[in-house]
């Protein structure tokens, strides 16, 4: 059996941080205080008895919205089975399976690409985090020689792959001198989850939900392990952007990119909904069990490969700290059909 769930601490030289399995979940913080619970309390039947929404009632909310609908599409209300029975990784409180009930809710079609979050800055001269505290991870393939032999004592222990670089922000994502400009379609990354809450809550929108995220991601497919099925590759192409090829060394490319790809890239899944699986990890509103300092993030990204971290599944999850972000890591919004006009 080659699927591996690794759970370890691991330490920077300079400063004590904590890592757990297999490095999709870099944490800023030193600490990751993990409880045990019962799981997915939240989701549970009676904490979701919500009534399925009226259809004309969902019609007459849309013309009260709060935010603009381009690009979003309007997700109706439903009862799925969020989660699974055959968890890969059981630390990662992927099942049990169980059925959720989520109202209307509208979702971007895309993650948030560099040219919106471009605008946002520009409006708002927001700061995110990764300039505030002067640094982020980034995967060491993209660091040139110099700053490899410069960060040499930064790497994660456990996880060498992962490098804490200064100056690496969503405008400069592979370190101070680089940009966006050949990129302005590719999810914005170096991303904390207060960013992405203060980018949403801008355009009078929100993070999605687990529950959320999850439902929108199977597109309507009950119990499949992917957006649009259980094969991989169906009709022998490339779905989503992961990684081919032996993790960490060799990433061939064979769905056409080793980093990033256009937020548009891949086909939509049933809803309409690009790149929920891979490309980059994305950001929910919901804590990781009992713990508020810790976020819930969905999807995989280009990273995952199915020996290491196979976490591109719609069942899939993982976790970091509110305010840590990495070259792998976006988000994409959500609107609540009840909010009034501003
Ligand atoms: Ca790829
Ligand atoms: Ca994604």
């Amino acid at each position: 059996m080659y699927l591996m769930i690794i759970k370890f601490f691991f330490v920077l030289i300079t400063v004590p941080y904590t890592i757990q399995d297999c490095g999709c979940q870099l944490n800023r913080n030193a600490e990751c205080n993990i409880e045990e619970h019962s799981d997915h309390d939240k989701y549970s039947k009676e904490a979701n008895e919500i009534p399925l929404d009226n259809k004309k009632e969902v019609k007459e909310k849309q013309l009260n919205l709060a935010f603009n609908t381009a690009d979003m599409v309007l997700i109706e209300s439903a009862t799925f089975e969020m989660g699974t029975n055959k968890p890969v990784f059981p630390s990662d409180y992927e099942g049990p399976a169980r059925n959720v009930t989520v109202a209307s809710f509208y979702l971007d079609k895309y993650e948030v690409s560099n040219q919106k979050f471009k605008d946002f800055v520009q409006k708002t001269g927001y700061k995110t985090e990764a300039e505030i505290f002067g640094d982020s991870f980034m995967f060491d393939t993209f660091l040139s020689d110099d700053q490899k032999e410069q960060y040499k004592d930064y790497r994660a222990v456990q996880a060498p792959w992962w490098v804490k670089v200064n100056g690496v922000y969503w405008e400069e994502p592979e370190g101070p001198g680089s940009n966006i400009e050949e990129k302005l379609n590719h999810p914005v990354i170096h991303v904390s989850w207060n960013d992405a809450v203060k980018y949403c809550e801008h355009l009078g929108k929100r993070l999605p939900t687990e529950a959320e995220w999850e439902m929108a991601c199977r597109g309507g497919l009950k119990q499949k392990l992917y957006p649009w099925g259980n094969k991989l590759n169906p009709q022998g192409k490339h779905w989503a952007n992961i990684w081919q090829g032996e993790f960490p060394k060799v990433n061939t490319g064979e769905d056409g990119y080793t980093s990033t790809a256009p937020v548009n890239h891949y086909p939509p899944n049933k809803f309409g909904l690009h790149n929920m699986a891979g490309n980059v990890w994305e950001w929910t509103q919901d804590s990781w069990l009992n713990s508020p300092d810790l976020k819930v993030k969905k999807g995989g990204s280009y990273m995952c490969h199915e020996s290491y971290c196979w976490r591109y599944r719609c069942a899939a999850r993982s976790q970091n700290t509110k305010d840590s972000s990495a070259g792998n890591l976006g988000f994409r919004c959500a609107g609540d059909i009840e909010n009034k006009l501003r």
